[in-house]
Formats: C-alpha cells, structure tokens, sequence
C-alpha cells in the first residue's frame, strides 16, 4: 500500500493542481446517496494539497454549465469519473466527450464497478484515456502526481496508439484512509447517508459481482466511530450501512456499539445483513438496544435448496430464528428476492411469491423482488460478453437482459415494481406521497393479491419515462 495518505509536506510541490471528480446521472428514480466513491478518493487527494471539486449530476441542476465551466477556467489535467452498470454509463459518456469538446487536452479517467469489470471495452472509447481498476484512492493519486503511468499499478490506458494494461495493485489499507470529504458535497441535498464498515464480501454468491473493492475486509470500531462521527455533524441521525457483511465481526461490531454508548450518541441505522450472524439472538438484542431499527436481508428464494443454486448457504430453519430474532427485538426486515435469472422455473417465482406472501402474514415483515440481471464477471453471468458500452448502459433495463428467462421481462418487471409499491414507497415518502403515487400504490397492492401481471402499462410509461430522459439528457449534452 502506497503510503501517502497524510503527506501535507508534499503540498508545495503539487502547487494546488486542481482535480474534477463527477458522478455521473442515474436516470432512474433512486433515493440518491452522497458519492462516497468520489469522497474516499477526494479526501486523499485533498491530504496531498490538489484542490478538489466533486460535482453529483444528480443532485446539481446546471451541471452541464458547471463542468463546462470548471474546465475552462480550472483547466484540471485530470477528470475522473465514477460509472455503474446501467444508464449511468451513458450520463459517463455524454460528459466525457462534453469535456473533450471543451478542452481536448484533459485526461479523462474512468473508474468504478463497471469500468473495473470492463475495462477493455471501456478504453476502447475515444473520450477515455485511462481506465482506474480496482479501488481508485492509491491509483488515482498517482495519476494526479503525475507519476510515470508506465509504473502505476491498476490501470490500462493510452500510450500514443497503443492500449497499456499494468499489473493490479494490492489492497488498500481501509483503516489508513481519511474520512470521506464531507465538505466537498452538499450533504443536506441528500435524504440519507450511507457508510461502509467493511470493503468486498466474504460470500460469493453466483448472480452478484462486489470485487470492485478487492477481498473481504473490516474496519476497526474506531475508524467506524470516525467516520459515523462526521455524519452525525453534517446533520444525520440516521445512517445506512451498506453490504451484507456489515455486521459480521461480532466483537468489532460489540466495541463499536459501545463506543455509541460511550460517546452517547442518539443514532438508529439500518443495515444490510446476512442471517448467518442475525440467527444469532443475543446479538440481534445488542444490535436493537444500540440503535439498529432495519434490516436488509438477501433471502434470494423459498427453499434451502433453491438458494444453494444461488451459492447462498442459509436454511429456512436459520431464516425464520433470524425473522423471529428480529421481530422480537424491534428491529423491522425487509426481505430481497430474485426472479427471472438463467433456468429458473415459472413456478419458482410462483413459490417465491407465496413465501412472501407467508413471511408477511407471520412476522409482518414485507419482501422486496428484484429482477436478474446479466452483470459482467459473475458466476451465472459466465463472462457474458457485451460489443458495446451501450449494450451495458441499455440491456439491464430494457430489451433482452435476461437469456433464457422463464418469463418476459416486463412480467418480471412487474413483479418487482408492483412489491416495490406495494409498501417500501409509500413508507418512504408517507408524508409526500403524491396522488400519482397512492394511484400506483393501490394497482400495485391489487397486483400482488390477484398475482395480475399482464398489461404491465405502468412499466411500459416507467421505461418510456426513463428513455425521455435520456433523451432529452443527450439533446442537452450535445
Ligand atoms: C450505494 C450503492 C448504490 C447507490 C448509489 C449511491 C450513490 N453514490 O448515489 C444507488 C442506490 C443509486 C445504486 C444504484 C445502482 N447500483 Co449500486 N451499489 C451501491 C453499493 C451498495 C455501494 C457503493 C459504494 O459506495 N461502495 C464503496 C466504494 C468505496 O466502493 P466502489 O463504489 O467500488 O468505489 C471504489 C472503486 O470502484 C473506485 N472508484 C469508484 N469510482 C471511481 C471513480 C474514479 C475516477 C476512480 C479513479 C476510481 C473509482 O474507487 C473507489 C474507492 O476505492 C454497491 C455495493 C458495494 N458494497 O460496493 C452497489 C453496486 C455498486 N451497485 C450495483 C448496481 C448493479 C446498481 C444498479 C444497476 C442497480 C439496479 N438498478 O439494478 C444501480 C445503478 C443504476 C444506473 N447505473 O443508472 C453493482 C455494480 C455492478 C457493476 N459491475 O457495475 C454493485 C457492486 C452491487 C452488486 N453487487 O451488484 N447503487
Ligand atoms: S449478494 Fe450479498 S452476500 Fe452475496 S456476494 Fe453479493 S454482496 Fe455478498
């Protein structure tokens, strides 16, 4: 690991060199979180004396006018953009070559889960010069330093006419890492904040890809206290933490609790969870008693066995203590299914469904369904290839996602969208739900009591919604 996360001595030499960091738009309708990527990366920066600008599309109105006009008056040498699989990718594209227009001599950097998973493809792009595999804050400061590229590990780029790919680089030290740069972005734009206690995943479940950030690590407490810290003083009391690993170290996760305790801090998260450390009852009433109110779990089908399919190992038997565990504790689970993946059986979804159906009627805790989709590098996926970024950008969430699909997409989608509704939007908007809402709230709730999939009208308005805007993004951008 590179050491130079506290260089302030070095900030002389780098004469203040600035460095835009942007999140590209999501298109579709997410509770947006501030871009901890970007911050993570902004804050060691920041530590070795560049001057750091982050700009979330998603959140700035006149994005296009502040990119623009950074880069004519900051004239950064490097850009770097975060990009996911999906739409984002197009948003990534539209503003690199919008920065290229404005001044071609910028390096345009890509970095993030998709440009780590396809970096080939990604480099291929006239408008990129450097791909960031793998976990960005080492790499990317290189980069800024302007160090040899030839040397720095964890890239492929551009060398005149040629494509460069070097060795990987190892695994950062999360516990060296400056805080995320807060002050760099809006928070109070933000409905939530969300922290990482750990980094990768120690599972390896066959339909998902999480090796953007190399293998499973913790933080100590204390890091974690540091970093929750700094929330609580940009005004949150509420923290999500994310990735299912979260609350694995149950003696890291002990010390931590009683760090709240000790710093008194009136703080209730949610977390993501795995019920091989939630089955656990003792743990779950400590977890409750120090502010943990929701949970997420990957439950991904109804059967012991379906899930070993999956490389999920959890019975049903661990599944129920961990739902009764939570019940009693006062900690409310949400439960996430997943329909429509390769040689999953009509009938399987059917199951699925009524043990939703079930779990709701037995510890009145509501499930959420997501739709398969064919992401790059996992085990189902097999490597699935893709010509194009907007192949990736577009198949995720509209034509031919799913090969051999026991249903058509915009059933699937239906499904999904309909338990979506159902409750978790409501829930979450209950005092703004517009009559737009309450309207697809109540189709959503007769579609999931008469299983009525057919005429999905709502996904197709969703889907044409979604390419409006797109659309009109692309106009602007041009
Ligand atoms: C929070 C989150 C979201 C939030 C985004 C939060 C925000 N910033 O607004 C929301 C809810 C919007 C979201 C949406 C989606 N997400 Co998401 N999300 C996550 C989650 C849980 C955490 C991301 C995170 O902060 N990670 C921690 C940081 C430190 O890691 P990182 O993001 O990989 O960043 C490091 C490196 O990648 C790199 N890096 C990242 N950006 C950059 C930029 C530069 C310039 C450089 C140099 C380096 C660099 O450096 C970073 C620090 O080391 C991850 C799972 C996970 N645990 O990581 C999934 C994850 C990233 N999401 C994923 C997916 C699939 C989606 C969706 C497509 C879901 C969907 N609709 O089906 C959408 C994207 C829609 C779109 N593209 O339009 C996948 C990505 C797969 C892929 N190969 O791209 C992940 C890995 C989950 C999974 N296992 O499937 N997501
Ligand atoms: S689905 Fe969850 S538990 Fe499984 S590998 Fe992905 S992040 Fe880990």
């Amino acid at each position: 690991m590179a050491n130079c996360y506290k260089s302030k001595e070095k900030i002389s030499l780098t004469m203040k060199k600035n460095v835009l960091l942007i999140q590209p738009k999501f298109f579709e309708n997410f509770h947006i979180k501030p871009p901890i990527p970007l911050m993570y990366i902004a804050a060691v920066l920041e530590n070795n004396g560049f001057n750091v600008t982050i700009i979330d599309t998603n959140i700035e109105k006149d994005y296009i006018k502040k990119i623009t006009d950074y880069i004519k008056n900051k004239k950064p040498e490097y850009v770097g953009i975060s990009v996911m699989i999906g739409l984002q990718i197009i948003s990534a594209k539209l503003i690199s070559q919008k920065i290229k227009k404005t001044n071609p001599q910028t390096n345009i950097v890509w970095g993030g889960p998709f440009p780590t998973c396809e970096y080939e493809l990604v480099i291929k792009e006239p408008y990129v010069d450097i791909v960031v595999i793998g976990e960005g804050e080492d790499t990317f400061l290189e980069l800024v330093k302007n160090k040899d590229k030839n040397l720095i590990k964890g890239i492929i780029y551009k060398n005149k006419n040629k494509i460069v790919l070097n060795t990987s680089r190892e695994i950062i030290d999360i516990n060296q890492l400056p805080p995320p740069a807060f002050h760099l972005v809006k928070m109070k734009k933000y409905q939530a904040a969300y922290v990482h206690m750990t980094r990768g995943c120690p599972f390896k479940c066959s339909f998902c890809h999480i090796s953007s950030t190399g293998p499973f690590r913790g933080k100590t407490p204390e890091k974690m206290m540091e970093e929750v810290s700094l929330i609580i003083r940009n005004g949150f009391t509420k923290i999500d933490f994310r990735g299912e690993a979260q609350l694995c170290n149950k003696q890291i996760i002990e010390t931590f609790c009683s760090l709240i305790r000790k710093n008194n801090l009136s703080l209730t998260w949610t977390s993501w969870a795995h019920v091989k450390y939630l089955k656990n009852k003792e743990y779950v009433r400590m977890l409750a008693a120090n502010g943990l109110r929701q949970v997420l779990i990957g439950v991904e089908s109804y059967s012991t066995e379906k899930r070993r399919e999956l490389k999920k190992y959890f019975s049903n038997e661990e599944l129920f203590q961990t739902l009764k565990n939570c019940k009693e504790a006062g900690i409310y689970a949400i439960l996430i299914f997943i329909i429509g993946y390769p040689k999953q059986r009509k009938d399987d979804i059917n199951k699925i469904l009524d043990f939703a159906d079930l779990i709701e009627k037995q510890y009145g805790f509501q499930s959420l369904i997501s739709v398969y989709k064919n992401y790059p590098l996992t085990k189902l996926s097999k490597r699935h290839r893709k010509k194009n970024l907007e192949e990736w950008a577009y198949t995720p969430f509209f034509i031919k996602s799913i090969n051999r699909a026991p249903k058509n997409i915009n059933t699937l989608e239906c499904i999904s969208h309909s338990f979506h509704y159902k409750q978790i939007y409501e829930e979450i908007n209950k005092s703004r739900a517009s009559l737009m809402i309450k309207f697809l709230r109540f189709i959503a709730t007769k579609r999931c009591k008469y299983r009525m999939w057919k005429f999905p009208v709502e996904i197709y308005l969703k889907k044409i919604k979604i390419l409006g805007s797109v659309f009109i993004e692309k106009i602007k951008l041009i």
